[in-house]
């Protein structure tokens, strides 16, 4: 799979606005500053084209980006954002669940990121159940791996593997570019 061009589609605070995309989508979510919007331009090799910070909270839309005129990639909002109030934190979570959990979208894969330094938090476990109850296709990205030294990075998956279900863990780094083969090959097939 080759991304050769990727143009930002619309940004939308409410799932519903994007019922009726015309092609399958891919979705990325993970707690805020994980590097989900990272991610998104690391594939589509378009630095900026997701906006990014070194700061929590900054993707704050449904942001959908056509790839190959064939099929949408869509950054979320990040979940467990601690330093915004109750009310704002919950508006968020209303904008990412109005995406990922409406019956009228069914997402091809929803690449689940989770920090490979940091392991997967409570809230990671609880947004990997919620998506399996929804029947969603989940592919789980453990992001961030150049932060792990090289000697501890099988281990670091495997446990993160274990925690999570047994699933498969795919180490990236957005950063390093490391796993983007293993990535596509697992979204998108050979
Ligand atoms: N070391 C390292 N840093 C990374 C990697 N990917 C992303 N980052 C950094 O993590 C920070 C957050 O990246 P974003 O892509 O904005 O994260 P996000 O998940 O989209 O964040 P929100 O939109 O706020 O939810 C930035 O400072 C990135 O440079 C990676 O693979 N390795
Ligand atoms: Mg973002």
């Amino acid at each position: 799979m080759n991304i050769n061009s990727a143009q930002f589609i619309k940004g939308v605070t409410d799932g519903r606005e994007v019922e009726n995309l015309e092609f399958p989508q891919v979705a990325f979510i993970g707690r805020s500053n994980v590097g989900k919007s990272s991610t998104i331009n690391t594939l589509t090799k378009v630095k900026g084209l997701a906006k990014t910070s070194s700061f929590p909270g900054r993707t704050r839309q449904i942001n959908v980006f056509l790839i190959n005129n064939k099929f949408y990639l869509v950054d979320l909002p990040g979940y467990g954002y601690a330093k915004v109030s109750k009310v704002e934190r919950q508006q968020i979570e209303d904008v990412i669940n109005s995406y990922l959990f409406n019956p009228l979208i069914v997402q091809k894969k929803v690449v689940l990121i989770i920090d490979a330094y940091v392991g997967p938090t409570e809230s990671d476990l609880e947004m990997l159940d919620a998506l399996l109850e929804h029947g969603r296709s989940v592919v789980i990205l453990a992001n961030k791996i150049d932060k792990v030294k090289k000697s501890h990075q099988k281990a670091t998956i495997d446990k993160i593997r274990e925690t999570l279900h047994g699933q498969l863990v795919i180490p990236f780094s957005a950063e390093e570019k490391i796993g983007l083969n293993e990535i596509l090959n697992e979204v998108f097939g050979a």
